[in-house]
């Protein structure tokens, strides 16, 4: 097999039998292989590497429908939860959990997802009370009276105890760009629609495994990159999320979902 040296992208399939067979650079100056990491060039045509689809799995009919449904039961019992139990969550389900939320499509396959999973009591004291300072503004000052009026049925305030109590918040950042070895910048394409995503499959994941979670919005969020560390000018945080197992006496607003019907139309 013929590799690129610097990215392994196996070229074999690209390179004339007489072009010898021994490993070379993308940039080789015989101009056999250019390869920049996504795309090879042979013999002026550029075609980026493709492979056969791996991991598709078919099911009959009938057990797609008992797969979607059981699926869809679980994620009907999730609910947005902000009684949280202090019990601790081994951080491998929260790194499966993370890993399902990797596998989310971006744009441009840019994964302009970061995420900072923290369990440590200091650092979410200190998101605490980022998270209520900015909670306290809003309500009492900033949030119109519609959006009060929006959110008046969830029973919410400016206290975010379950900040510090869940054994898990996961601040996740969207990543505007990133840059190349010389510092010039590689823009990355639909960030919210791919970091949202993300989120989303996050969220399953963690239903899944039995965790109850909560998506948490303070605004602004600018003190999550003072407190985690995360460059300003590359990254804006996106959500926060709260992980945990729910407190023995939880309770949540008596709110229901939309049916299907009343969402989708079907042409
Ligand atoms: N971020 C505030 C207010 C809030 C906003 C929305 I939109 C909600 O769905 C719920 C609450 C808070 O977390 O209390």
């Amino acid at each position: 097999m013929l590799r690129c040296i610097q990215c392994h992208f196996d070229a074999s399939v690209l390179v004339k039998a007489d072009s010898g067979g021994s490993d070379r650079t993308c940039s080789d100056p015989d101009g056999v292989i250019i390869h920049n990491g996504s795309m090879s060039k042979h013999e002026g045509k550029t075609t980026p590497p493709m492979i056969p689809l791996p991991g598709y799995v078919e099911y009959p009919p009938q057990a797609m429908l008992a797969r979607a449904r059981e699926f869809a039961d679980d994620m009907q019992r999730r609910r947005s939860v902000r009684d949280f139990s202090s019990r601790g969550v081994p951080r491998g389900i929260i790194e499966e959990c993370l890993r399902a939320a990797t596998a989310a499509p971006s744009g441009a396959n840019q994964q302009p997802w970061r995420f900072v999973a923290v369990s440590d009591p200091a650092i979410k004291r200190r998101i605490r009370a980022g998270a209520e300072a900015e909670e306290r503004e809003f309500y009492a000052h900033r949030a119109p009276e519609g959006w009060l009026e929006a959110i008046a049925p969830l029973g919410t305030n400016a206290d975010k105890p379950f900040l510090e109590t869940a054994p898990w918040l996961v601040a996740i950042f969207i990543r505007r760009f990133d840059r190349r070895a010389d510092g010039s910048k590689v823009k990355h394409y639909y960030t919210d629609e791919s970091v949202g995503l993300a989120t989303g499959l996050f969220l399953a994941a963690c239903q899944r495994a039995g965790l109850a979670t909560l998506t948490h919005t303070p605004s602004p969020m600018g003190f999550l990159n003072e407190i985690l560390g995360r460059p300003k000018d590359m990254e804006r945080p996106f959500l926060l999320l709260v992980v945990g197992y729910p407190a023995d006496d939880a309770r949540v607003p008596d709110i229901d979902r939309h049916g299907v019907s009343e969402v989708t139309d079907w042409k």
